[in-house]
């Protein structure tokens, strides 16, 4: 195994980097230059076509897509740690939850990313800000049922918290985990205290 995580601080190669930190995968970090220029670079985009970060290699192999690699690393490395039999019904609400953390909720959370940070301020639009934080907050409530009664998503710790807890880094930074959600709180403060996320996020 030979394997390098195109990294930068904030982003979705936490993810990764944290899954590796968990299973005790040995990986080597490479910061990128988050810079827009660099990003459409051929060399770069022979990596991540469309530009984004993460991306990742394994020897020969080079991929994007944060999900795609987190589920990459257990499938080859994993030993059957982090995620539930395929195919089981555990395994089916594995899935749901790591596609419901990209797919779905940071949509809106990327969009609010969108129209406070990442645009210039005369192409930013309040209306998407709004509608992305309704968006968002229909999901935390999803969230919030899920974790009521439970200290995981699932029975027990796996990946999909590890796709979740970036998405909750991003709410967090926007002030979407309020005091009405108090489940939400606790399960987000649960996958803060593991050294995997503080590893994560300190690099
Ligand atoms: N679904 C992709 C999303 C990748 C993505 O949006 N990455 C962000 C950083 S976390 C990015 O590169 N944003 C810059 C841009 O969209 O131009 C993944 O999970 O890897």
């Amino acid at each position: 195994m030979s394997i390098t995580i195109y990294h930068v601080s904030g982003t979705r190669s936490m993810r990764v980097i944290w899954l590796c930190y968990e299973l005790d995968i040995p990986c080597k970090l490479e910061t990128i230059d988050f810079a827009k220029k660099f990003r459409a670079s051929p060399g770069w985009r022979a990596k991540s076509p469309t530009g984004k970060v993460p991306a990742m290699d394994d020897g020969a192999l080079t991929m994007f897509e944060s999900g795609a690699m987190v589920q990459y690393l257990l499938d080859r490395y994993g030993k059957g740690q982090l995620q539930p039999e395929p195919g089981t019904p555990a395994g089916a609400l594995y899935l749901q939850w790591c596609w419901f953390a990209e797919a779905t909720f940071a949509r809106p959370l990327g969009d609010i990313a969108q129209h406070t940070l990442v645009r210039e301020e005369k192409d930013r639009i309040q209306a998407v800000v709004a509608d992305g934080q309704q968006r968002s907050r229909t999901c935390l409530e999803a969230i919030e049922a899920a974790v009521q009664d439970s200290h995981y998503l699932l029975e027990r710790f796996t990946a999909a918290d590890i796709m979740m807890g970036y998405s909750l880094m991003l709410a967090e930074k926007f002030g979407l985990i309020t005091e009405d959600l108090p489940a939400t709180e606790a399960y987000f403060a649960r996958l803060k205290d593991r050294q995997g996320y503080q590893y994560a996020v300190s690099v």
